[in-house]
């Protein structure tokens, strides 16, 4: 009982192609339709036209990453009801295509938040980072976000305005350029002003309003996947914990488990993500999979490496603080004892070799992915083999 090997394609706008992605050994790719606007429906002609891109490499679309929430349904205002009409309308769709394994996310605002896009690690690679003192120093600085200082200790103030001072302008564009990446999928840059006017329109919604939208949302569209024997898988929230004073709701096993009682249909499942879980020293990542079983419907395989700081980087998929080994280990046997298998990827990957020379998305060049991949599949034939 293998993991369905897949990798991200982020489109034919994606320098990475399927011909690469098949090369890396995949049998399955991730992928989302990205030019459609957040929000509006995913058309069956629009749907094969992607499948059959895919299957025209002998691969499948294993699964949809992501069919995102639209800011209404999140905050349930506006125009959440046609929304949610519409994202059913798109779950229909896929599914008529047999298009099954759904991500999505229920992060307000920005889907995930690094600091520094082009970490140089000690091999000369580059990682995607996190730190602390960056990111508080871009709230208060570049962003400016009203009464951001109230949320920091005069410490941690001091520490941001001590390393602003100090970064040059081209630091500082750098900074700014990756705080305000877009969607993922899209290279547009958010501006300041946007992103100031989104993290108003939730002011009001504490982490049990978000909680309370999420559940109502998942009682809306659980009685159509179940029916289409579909699996939705939340992604956590990346960092898993609060930033910008946005509320956050997916960060802990308690915050899984929560979903999972509240709206226990059998579809409603997770995206385990060890790499935005293990951001957080208190999460027990094996024995989450453990745990969470039969509800892990996606696997993204990662590996931070974080200080006491709260700083984090991306390390070599077997190295950092996550426990590779167990995470690959507990993943099978949950597969052997349910008798399936997970669809895995490789969660980001560095930036290396030819691929220093190119544009990437953030996280996504060929090369740090089929590595990645590589060292995974590697350790589960291992793993498979000895138990
Ligand atoms: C980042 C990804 C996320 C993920 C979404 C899922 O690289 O893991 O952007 O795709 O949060 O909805």
């Amino acid at each position: 009982m293998k993991m369905i090997q897949t990798m991200r394609w982020y489109g034919p706008e994606d320098i990475v192609s399927l011909a690469d992605i098949l090369q890396a050994g995949c049998t399955g790719v991730v992928t989302a339709l990205h030019h459609i606007p957040v929000g509006q429906v995913w058309t069956i002609e629009e749907i094969k036209k992607r499948k059959q891109e895919v299957e025209k490499h002998n691969m499948t679309w294993s699964v949809v990453e992501s069919l995102p929430v639209h800011e209404d349904i999140k905050k349930r205002n506006g125009d959440y009801k046609l929304y949610i009409s519409n994202y059913v309308e798109s779950l229909k769709n896929l599914s008529q295509c047999d298009v099954k394994v759904i991500t999505y996310n229920f992060m307000p605002v920005l889907d995930w938040m690094r600091t520094n896009l082009k970490y140089k690690t000690d091999t000369g690679a580059l990682a995607l980072r996190f730190e602390k003192k960056a990111f508080i120093a871009f709230d208060l600085f570049i962003l400016k976000r009203p009464n951001a200082q109230d949320d920091y200790t005069a410490q941690e103030i001091e520490k941001a305005t001590n390393h602003f001072e100090k970064l040059s302008e081209q630091e500082i564009a750098e900074l700014k350029n990756s705080c305000l990446q877009g969607l993922p999928g899209s290279k547009d840059m958010f501006k300041p002003e946007q992103v100031l006017a989104l993290l108003d329109s939730y002011k009001g919604i504490t982490p049990e309003i978000l909680r309370h939208n999420l559940c109502k949302f998942l009682e809306e569209i659980t009685p159509v996947t179940d029916a289409l024997e579909m699996q939705l898988a939340i992604h956590p929230d990346d960092p898993p914990y609060p930033i910008l004073g946005l509320p956050r709701i997916m960060s802990t096993e308690a915050d899984a488990n929560y979903i999972a009682k509240k709206v226990p249909a059998k579809s409603n499942g997770f995206c385990f993500c060890s790499g935005s879980f293990g951001a957080r020293p208190d999460n027990d990542l094996p024995g989450m999979i453990n745990r969470l079983g039969s509800r892990i419907f996606f696997l993204h395989l990662r590996s931070t490496q974080r200080d006491d700081e709260g700083n984090f980087y991306e390390a070599n998929h077997l190295e950092g603080n996550a426990n590779m080994y167990a995470l690959v280990r507990e993943a099978i046997l949950l597969m052997r004892k349910e008798g399936r298998q997970i669809p895995m990827r490789p969660d980001h990957g560095h930036q290396m070799l030819d691929d220093l020379d190119k544009n990437p998305y953030p996280g996504y060049s060929a090369i740090g992915s089929l590595k990645g991949l590589a060292e995974l599949r590697g350790l589960e034939l291992g793993i498979g083999q000895s138990i």
